[in-house]
């Protein structure tokens, strides 16, 4: 997707030009992968703009550096200000925010302790990540040839750089072939995540859908929908799915925040129910949609006001 361009962007502690926001060729994450970043989306609400779960995405994203033993040079705190600086300088009241963790120029080779370690944050607007079509209708999948990380190889709960090669060889394979996204399933043969959202099932008014230990990320869109789900008064399972079950699911979405909530239309050309977007998947797309604005009081919680 084509980015906007928007006038500043924050690095290692204050605001630079756009296209001052540049780096050495010989960045270390550049050839090693050696990076983690976040995505978090801020929406138009009644008090301006409001950052969805700031707080959550920047623990998640001190986790990730965590896991891969990357010291962030700034506390939660000046990160947490650090979004909200540059949606503020940006005049930008519904955006798309990205911050990443990098391993910089100085070192090269595999021990990362040495290298400095940079910080940025970018801010820009951004559309429907899936496409219009796909929100209203939903997407068509595939199981994806490529499968998701072992996690003794790569540790899938760290959203690092490096691990997005696996969803970019699953995104084209699945787009070459004429699908819109790819299922990835982790290598014990259970459905993991798409390339870059969680996945979800309804089966018998249950939601389902993958643990952590099958690859999947710890979305922090899926947690939101767990808690939108359980407040109908769904239940709710983390649980291991075969793509079988996929192929006979009563209703099918994917969570993220590039993404937000999408319906699944069919799986590897089955389609899902009747193929068109179900009750429980319409009802919780609408209640994310208005908590995202701003617009439920029980979930005000999660909208971070910029100002
Ligand atoms: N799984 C993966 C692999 C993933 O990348 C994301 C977010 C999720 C699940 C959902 O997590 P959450 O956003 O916390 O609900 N993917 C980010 C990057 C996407 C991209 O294309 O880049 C995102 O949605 O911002």
């Amino acid at each position: 997707m084509p980015i906007t361009k928007t006038e500043y962007i924050w690095m290692d502690g204050r605001l630079v030009k756009w296209e001052q926001a540049t780096v050495h060729v010989l960045t270390h994450a550049l050839h090693y992968g050696s990076g983690v970043f976040e995505g978090i989306r801020a929406y138009r609400t009644p008090q301006g703009a409001g950052v969805f779960r700031l707080t959550d995405h920047i623990n998640r994203l001190f986790s990730s550096a965590k896991i891969l033993m990357i010291d962030i040079p700034f506390s939660r705190q000046q990160l947490v200000q650090a979004v909200k600086q540059t949606v503020a300088a940006n005049g930008l009241s519904e955006c798309y925010i990205r911050p990443i963790v990098y391993l910089g120029y100085g070192e090269m080779g595999l021990n990362p302790l040495p290298c400095p370690v940079n910080v940025a944050v970018a801010a820009w607007p951004w559309g429907v990540y899936l496409g219009e079509e796909g929100v209203q209708k939903g997407v068509r999948v595939k199981v994806s040839s490529w499968q998701r990380h072992d996690p003794n190889a790569m540790p899938p709960a760290a959203k690092g750089t490096a691990l997005y090669l696996n969803s970019s060889l699953a995104k084209v394979e699945a787009l070459k072939a004429g699908y819109d996204e790819a299922v990835l399933l982790s290598p014990q043969g259970y459905v993991s995540e798409c390339t870059g959202e969680n996945i979800f099932v309804v089966r018998n008014d249950r939601l389902l859908t993958p643990p952590v230990a099958a690859g999947a990320l710890e979305g922090i869109t899926q947690a939101s929908v767990i808690a939108i789900a359980k407040d109908l008064g769904l239940e709710v399972e983390h649980a291991n799915l075969l793509r079988s079950d996929l192929y006979t699911a009563e209703e099918a979405f994917l969570t993220g925040t590039a993404a937000e909530l999408v319906p699944v239309r069919s799986v590897d050309d089955r389609e899902v129910g009747d193929g068109a977007p179900g009750p429980v998947t319409r009802k919780l797309q609408e209640l994310f949609r208005a908590a995202v604005h701003g617009q439920v009081e029980r979930y005000r919680g999660w909208v971070e006001h910029v100002n």
